[in-house]
């Protein structure tokens, strides 16, 4: 039986990547006075490096010329770049990606539980859900595990295997759905089959160990192919 779905929240939920998290990284880095800002094809490669501060500083690493930043100041900038990314959300210009919150609903209706499991930091998570699905719309997921939480980001299997057991639910009973190779490598590591949806980011991404792959939860009769041979319950 079907029993819970965990859904990424970055490119899955959402397309936050280029117009919100970059743009949010580039604001930061001109606040700090930092000589450098991301431009859509650097920040795509970048993104092979889950987690904020680990792509900053990934990015330095590959860059000794740049100035060259503590831990102590990574932490401060992405603190800049979480609340200017909550900020964005607020505004309320980010859409959820299509046919999620029909999902979401289908879920709710059918009494299948939904959780969260993301690399990025929960003031995002929460400030997306709240803006895209209303104030109660973290409630409406039972586990959110986002973050720091887990010692190792995606592609390692923490945040899933976290995820899990917190909902008590074996990996076979439950379905993972994800954008990247990062986060199916994470997901299927943990046991979880994945239903991939691209982005424009990850459409050339390797995704054999997926279950499927969509363009977007939005086409007719999709959500229903995703949940073929699982049913509720
Ligand atoms: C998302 C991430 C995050 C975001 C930025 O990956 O890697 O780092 O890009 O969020 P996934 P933070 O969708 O695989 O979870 O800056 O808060 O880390
Ligand atoms: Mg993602």
């Amino acid at each position: 039986p079907l029993r819970a779905l965990i859904f990424d929240v970055d490119g899955t939920l959402a397309d936050t990547e280029r117009d919100a998290h970059r743009v949010a990284f580039n604001q930061a880095f001109a606040a700090a006075g930092l000589p450098f800002e991301w431009d859509v094809p650097t920040y795509g490669h970048y993104l092979k490096v889950t987690g904020g501060k680990e792509r900053l500083r990934c990015f330095l690493n590959d860059h000794p010329t740049m100035p060259q930043l503590s831990d102590g100041d990574i932490a401060r900038i992405h603190q800049q770049k979480t609340a200017i990314y909550v900020e964005m959300m607020q505004a309320g210009l980010l859409p959820l990606r299509p046919g999620v919150e029909r999902l979401l609903n289908a879920a709710r209706d059918a009494g299948l539980p939904l959780a969260i499991a993301t690399t990025t930091t929960p003031a995002n998570v929460e400030s997306l859900l709240k803006s895209t699905l209303g104030q109660d719309g973290p409630e409406r997921f039972q586990i959110i595990g986002a973050g720091d939480i887990v010692p190792h980001k995606k592609p390692a299997p923490d945040i899933y295997k976290y995820v899990l057991e917190q909902l008590g639910f074996p990996a076979g009973d439950c379905l993972a759905l994800e954008d990247s190779n990062n986060g199916l490598c994470s997901a299927v590591a943990a046991g979880l089959a994945t239903v991939i949806t691209q982005t424009e980011y990850t459409r050339n991404q390797d995704f054999s160990s997926a279950l499927r792959v969509l363009d977007q939860l939005g086409e007719p009769g999709s959500p229903a192919k995703v949940l073929q041979g699982k049913e509720a319950g």
